[in-house]
């Protein structure tokens, strides 16, 4: 019987445990393709990782507008940042200005 306890506990602080791994968020994904990200409007959990994939055969930032943060996606790779604030960014390509996407993070 004691035994049993014991594995319930186990199981319990395993499941409680993946639980919070949960929490580590999901991967993702952006297209960068003909200079445009796709989706360019793109809402997210807090601890999600956005990943820009880049199918151009140039390179692409996503830089946050007041420059808090800048990613740089070389021509045909991917790149990636974690979202953990509440709140939303606009970003550009500083490369090509006119490339804009706005990431929304869920509170
Ligand atoms: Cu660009």
């Amino acid at each position: 019987m004691r035994t049993l306890v014991r594995h319930a506990a186990v199981l319990l602080l395993l499941q409680i445990a993946c639980a919070r791994a949960g929490v580590a968020g999901e991967i993702v994904k952006v297209n960068i393709n003909d200079l445009a990200f796709s989706p360019a409007e793109i809402t997210i959990t807090p601890g999600d990782t956005i990943e820009w994939v880049n199918a151009d055969f140039i390179d692409h930032t996503a830089t946050a507008r007041g420059g808090s943060w800048d990613v740089v996606i070389t021509a045909g790779k991917s790149a990636q940042r974690q979202f953990n604030k509440p709140g939303t960014s606009i970003y550009y390509c500083r490369f090509h200005p006119s490339m804009t996407g706005v990431i929304h993070v869920r509170k």
